[in-house]
């Protein structure tokens, strides 16, 4: 027509000049970690200690989800970007809460889920120019117009790739191009990224975390350099190696230079995976990218040969801070395995390395940047006290790095497993009773829990230059989100048992809180519209830890909560509360129970847990299902109805009598917690 379409405020494109102005002034949060420092810290200082008191709810979005909520949200030109399961885009009225659209990338539930290692969780949108984009669970990088939610462009990322791979994380912009990895190192994948043009979608390069079969020619010299440090003996690219880039990447404008972080192992155990050791490069490091030409830089691995699942892929912080009176461009970076580290950006030296939890790993790491293992960790043939186990000392959940207090703000947990090497392992070859391995996990290890140590969580206040923690915040339960720090001088944390608090940044003195409608897992956002500063966080319970079990009572659907001073909007509801009945009145035959255990173990307690062990998490605990549910329990196993939800579909993996051993087993365990009171 001959008038220009005019019906809302023009978009204003993001840019890389925008984005670093905005990260002194913090009234917008234009990327997943506010700025390319990715520090998770805002400016904005309207909401302060002095009035925290009057904070309250602005207004509450339902996401219409039930499964883990993982993004921070991104805010531009007053629209707020947040994702939630499968990779699903809301863009929402940062100032109202009303919905301006959606983008469903309809991924074929049924057939992925089962790839699902964690929950199928999505960690945020990237924006650059006027486009906003996000990786779908299935694989697809999607380029979305920002003002309409329109299609753009959409690339399969797993192009060409055999593994079973699956997308989790945020996309990262670094100049033209847009970058996402993968995850997929449980069960049998080779880690990589790949850049796409931001506004064509081509496709540029891929880089490799770790080396293909060393028969055929390597991609690069950085993956013959890796070679040599894998025994060939292990045969590792069968099962992919590892290494998946399954959440942090960020870019340094300045250098032009994308770190990743990179995962564990796969197998897990390195006995199997490279029987005469070796640091099985590039595994567990931090890797600096040239990212116009995908050529390596640099790495600094911060577990060499991981034994333990201890991916290096926890959030990167970037920070320009003194040390020993010289001012550093560094990287900070809590992973997995406890310790903290702090690394040169421009040179990837290591600086230092202390451990911010308990670990019974290594003793401390030498001047050479290389840890000092306890011999028992490494053991193979004894079962062994593994702290931090394999949901780590810190996950995914965003640490902030505060600039007024100088402290990191780390979403800490203990969570001790006990391990043991599976050395009859054979790839893909399942068997009752391992963990997993009947929808495909290849892990090498069995697996136990030790209740002889307790599980907790910790908000720990790191200084990283005097590598020591200021202040320590203790949690009954592991699995606390995210964090966001502001120049209020204040700390934001959403909690497993369902809280969000506000403490002081300097002392961790508890200053605010507000009841959520279930366990909250991402990082809050702030942001400021109209002379008013609002702080958002998405709140949905789920996750690797919180598939099979919850610590809150409550289980909400998967909402936005935005707050600021003077809100009073009505809290939403939860959907769930407590615990349902234990099952009964199945009939079966007690002799199946052991066999069921078995088959149960290695077909269904990674998302359900044991029966009967939990009240449930974003995931039914089985124990606890209606009787006609179990009774029928075939219907469900074999393509059934929650196959369109994702449940798994176990035709040719199970009998029916394997199904009857299983009913067995769930009944069976129910009457006796029943009977035993
Ligand atoms: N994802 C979560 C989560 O979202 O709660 C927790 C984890 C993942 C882990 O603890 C993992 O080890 C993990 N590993 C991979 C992998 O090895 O590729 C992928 C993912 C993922 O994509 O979510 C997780």
């Amino acid at each position: 027509g001959a008038h220009a379409e005019n019906s809302g405020p023009k978009y204003k494109p993001v840019t890389e000049d925008r984005i670093i102005e905005n990260s002194t002034k913090g009234a917008e949060w234009l990327t997943t970690g506010m700025d390319y420092y990715e520090t998770h810290y805002s400016p904005l200082n309207k909401i302060n200690k002095s009035n925290i008191k009057d904070l309250g709810l602005a207004w509450s979005y339902d996401l219409k989800s039930s499964r883990g909520i993982e993004s921070t949200p991104v805010v531009a030109n007053g629209i707020m970007y947040v994702t939630s399961n499968w990779g699903v885009v809301h863009a929402i009225d940062a100032k109202s809460g009303e919905s301006i659209w959606k983008y469903d990338p309809e991924v074929d539930k049924g057939k992925w889920g089962v790839k699902a290692c964690c929950d199928a969780v999505n960690r945020g949108v990237a924006l650059s120019g006027d486009k906003v984009y996000v990786a779908a669970f299935d694989g697809r990088l999607i380029a979305l117009n920002a003002s309409t939610g329109k299609l753009v462009w959409e690339k399969d990322t797993f192009d060409g790739e055999e593994g079973y791979y699956t997308i989790t994380g945020a996309p990262r912009i670094a100049g033209s191009h847009v970058v996402i990895g993968n995850g997929g190192a449980d069960y049998s994948g080779r880690g990589y990224i790949t850049s796409y043009n931001v506004d064509t979608g081509e496709k540029e390069w891929r880089w490799y975390t770790v080396p293909g079969n060393p028969k055929e020619p390597f991609e690069n010299e950085a993956m013959k350099k890796a070679a040599e440090t894998w025994d060939p003996a292990g045969e590792w690219w069968k099962n992919g190696g590892g290494g998946t880039v399954w959440d942090s990447m960020v870019y340094d404008p300045e250098l032009d230079t994308l770190y990743i972080g990179t995962g564990n192992g796969s197998p897990w155990a390195a006995a199997v995976r490279s029987p005469a050791g070796g640091d099985n490069l590039y595994l567990g490091s931090i890797v600096a990218i040239d990212p116009n030409s995908g050529e390596y830089k640099w790495h600094y691995q911060e577990t060499p040969g991981d034994n333990w699942d201890y991916t290096s892929v926890q959030p990167i912080i970037m920070a320009d801070i003194k040390i020993d009176g010289k001012l550093r461009k560094v990287l900070l970076h809590a992973p997995k395995n406890g310790f903290f580290y702090v690394i040169d950006r421009e040179t990837g030296e290591f600086i230092s390395a202390k451990n911010y939890m308990d670990v019974t790993w290594a003793k401390g790491y030498g001047q050479d940047g290389r840890p000092i293992e306890f011999a028992a960790a490494r053991d193979t043939k004894n079962e062994y006290l593994q702290i931090p186990g394999p949901l780590g000392a810190h996950n995914w959940q965003p640490m902030s790095y505060s600039k007024d207090t100088g402290l990191v703000y780390i979403p800490a947990q203990q969570i001790p497993v006990t391990y043991k090497d599976q050395m009859d392992w054979r790839f893909k070859d399942p068997k009752p009773g391992v963990r997993g391995s009947f929808i495909g996990r290849d892990e090498a290890k069995t697996m136990g829990s030790s209740d002889a140590v307790s599980e907790f969580g910790e908000l720990v206040a790191w200084d990283p230059v005097s590598k020591k923690s200021r202040w320590r915040v203790r949690y009954d339960a592991p699995w606390n989100g995210g964090v966001l720090s502001t120049g209020g001088d204040l700390v934001f944390q959403g909690t497993s048992d369902g809280k969000f608090i506000a403490y002081a940044a300097e002392t961790g003195d508890k200053l605010w809180q507000f009841d959520l409608n279930g366990g909250a897992g991402a990082g809050a956002a702030t942001y400021e519209i109209d002379g008013e500063q609002y702080i958002s966080i998405p709140v949905g319970w789920g996750g690797a830890y919180g598939l099979p079990r919850r610590v809150a009572e409550q289980h909400g659907s998967g909402t936005v909560y935005t707050f600021k001073l003077g809100g009073d909007a009505v809290s939403p509801g939860s959907l769930q509360e407590g615990t349902g009945k234990l099952v009964e009145g199945v009939d079966y035959d007690p002799s199946k129970i052991e066999l069921g255990e078995k088959l149960y173990t290695s077909s269904c307690a990674t998302c359900h847990g044991a029966p009967g062990a939990t009240k449930g998490g974003a995931l039914p605990n089985l124990a606890y299902v209606d009787k006609n549910i179990l009774e029928n329990l075939g219907i469900f196993v074999f393509k059934g109805p929650f196959y369109s939800l994702g449940m798994p579909d176990f035709t040719d993996k199970l009998s029916q009598d394997d199904v009857s051993a299983i009913k067995a087993y769930i009944q069976g365990t129910a009457d006796a917690i029943r009977e035993s009171g």
